[in-house]
């Protein structure tokens, strides 16, 4: 097993991967920005380094900071947690080329995955099904564009190749607004990705966010651990995760489940990853795949039974892979409301000082926070402050034991999204599950 793990995040995530460390047996560094020396996390930790200064850019996307720490603490191995520095193929090579092991596939896979044409291209070939569009960036031929529109059907959507989590796309009604949409799509893209290709795709106007959690030893075994619907969301910010997706029956489980083991299995992809697919009329598209551990990995956690993290750190350390497919059984319903720091009704940020922190209980609530009372929110990062997590025999008892978890929570000094929740949970249409990607930000706009 690993000696020492450097972790390289910050907040609930830094929490979640230093108490499954400590469960290992393995010693922990905290890697940390100036205003986070307070957080749970450090003050657990059995070494801190100060990295940086509070923004991001100068700590926890520092690479030299990051590696320097590692190597004064004699760290062996690297969490990225999810964010920052999570999926940044650079950052994984200079990881390797300094002699520590990257929590995570390796730099090529990060790389691969982080080319949303190169992802496209290598599902297709497996045999992953993908949304209908081009499989090369639009070239400079115009009459072959507008052709290969007219054929996928309008509406289409440009999306960038350096792009995903909905950052560089439009959608695209009409053939008169083609090229025009094209070519400022390629002059966003090249400014933020610094990456101006761009590929087409049928746009899906009311699919469901549904996305495979995978598990790979780097060695080409791989197993699937069932699915999670993602479709409550704002602004392509996840709010509500739940496992299993509703209506999808075992057998297109395992059609689809099988299928991202294979592509896992031919890539010789290792740790944990996720594969994100749209889901219209019964058919799953393949749009992106995310080579990180996600926010929502819990609800997987609590309807498998197995420890995500403890899976990276294993894998990481090379230990025989023993996990078979047979090993994971789907069992009753999770799900998991993200709290943030923010004004329920405005959706802007709200830290500051936790006066008062009092967490949900009972059977089947799992809260995986940062948070304690006096814990002083700061405004630098994102304002997730605490995922609380339901676990149920039935989705109605899951459902139920969250509405009586937020009714518990108490957090005092800072506005959080608890009532949002709270309307959501009590809504008809979450509650029969008549859900997609649109619904909650149509409802808001009611
Ligand atoms: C799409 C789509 C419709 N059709 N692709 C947004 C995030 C990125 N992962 C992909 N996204 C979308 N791609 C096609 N061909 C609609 C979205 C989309 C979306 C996807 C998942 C969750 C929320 C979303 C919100 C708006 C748009």
């Amino acid at each position: 097993m690993l000696d020492k793990v450097l972790i390289a995040n910050r907040g609930e995530i830094a929490l979640r991967v230093l108490r499954a460390c400590k469960e290992l047996g393995i010693k922990t560094v905290a890697a940390h920005s100036t205003v986070d020396r307070d957080l749970l996390h450090v003050r657990l930790a059995d070494e801190s380094v100060c990295i940086g200064p509070a923004t991001a850019q100068q700590s926890y996307l520092n690479i030299p900071a990051i590696i320097s720490a590692a190597e004064i603490t004699d760290a062996i191995a690297i969490h990225p947690g999810y964010g920052f520095l999570s999926e940044n193929a650079d950052f994984v090579e200079q990881v390797e080329k300094s002699g520590f092991i990257f929590i995570g596939p390796t730099a090529e896979t990060v790389r691969q995955m982080g080319d949303k044409i190169c992802a496209r291209q290598l599902m297709k070939e497996i045999g992953v099904p993908c949304v209908p569009g081009s499989l090369e960036p639009i070239g400079t031929d115009d009459t072959a564009t507008i052709n290969l529109a007219r054929e996928i059907g309008y509406p289409v959507i440009i999306k960038a190749a350096g792009g995903g989590g909905g950052r560089g796309m439009r959608v695209v009604h009409t053939e008169s607004h083609l090229l025009n949409a094209i070519a400022l799509t390629q002059s966003e893209a090249k400014a933020a990705f610094n990456n101006d290709a761009v590929y087409l795709e049928k746009y899906l106007q009311n699919p469901r966010h549904i996305e495979i959690q995978v598990l790979g030893d780097g060695r080409g075994k791989a197993i699937y651990l069932g699915e999670r619907d993602c479709s409550i969301q704002r602004r392509h910010q996840k709010i509500i995760e739940e496992s299993p997706a509703i209506g999808i029956t075992q057998e297109e489980r395992e059609r689809i489940g099988m299928l991202c083991v294979k592509a896992c299995a031919d890539i010789k992809y290792r740790g944990v990853g996720t594969m994100e697919f749209l889901y219209e009329e019964g058919k799953f598209y393949f749009i992106e795949m995310n080579t990180r551990i996600q926010v929502e990995h819990p609800v997987t956690e609590m309807i498998t039974g197995i420890d995500l993290i403890k899976q990276q750190l294993k894998i990481a350390s090379d230990e025989p892979f023993t996990l078979t497919q047979k090993d994971i059984t789907l069992r009753g319903h999770a799900i998991e409301c993200r709290i943030n720091a923010e004004d329920p009704r405005t959706f802007s940020p709200s830290p500051g000082q936790v006066t008062y922190f009092h967490a949900p209980g009972g059977p089947g609530v799992r809260v995986d926070s940062h948070l304690y009372s006096s814990y002083k929110v700061p405004p630098n990062y994102d304002s997730l402050v605490a995922k609380i997590i339901t676990y149920g025999e039935t989705r109605e008892i899951a459902l139920a034991r969250m509405r009586n978890a937020l009714d518990e929570t108490v957090i005092e000094g800072i506005r959080t999204n608890i009532p949002l929740h709270q309307d959501i949970l009590r809504g008809n249409a979450f509650q029969k599950g008549i859900i997609n990607i649109h619904c909650l930000e149509k409802w808001l706009n009611m």
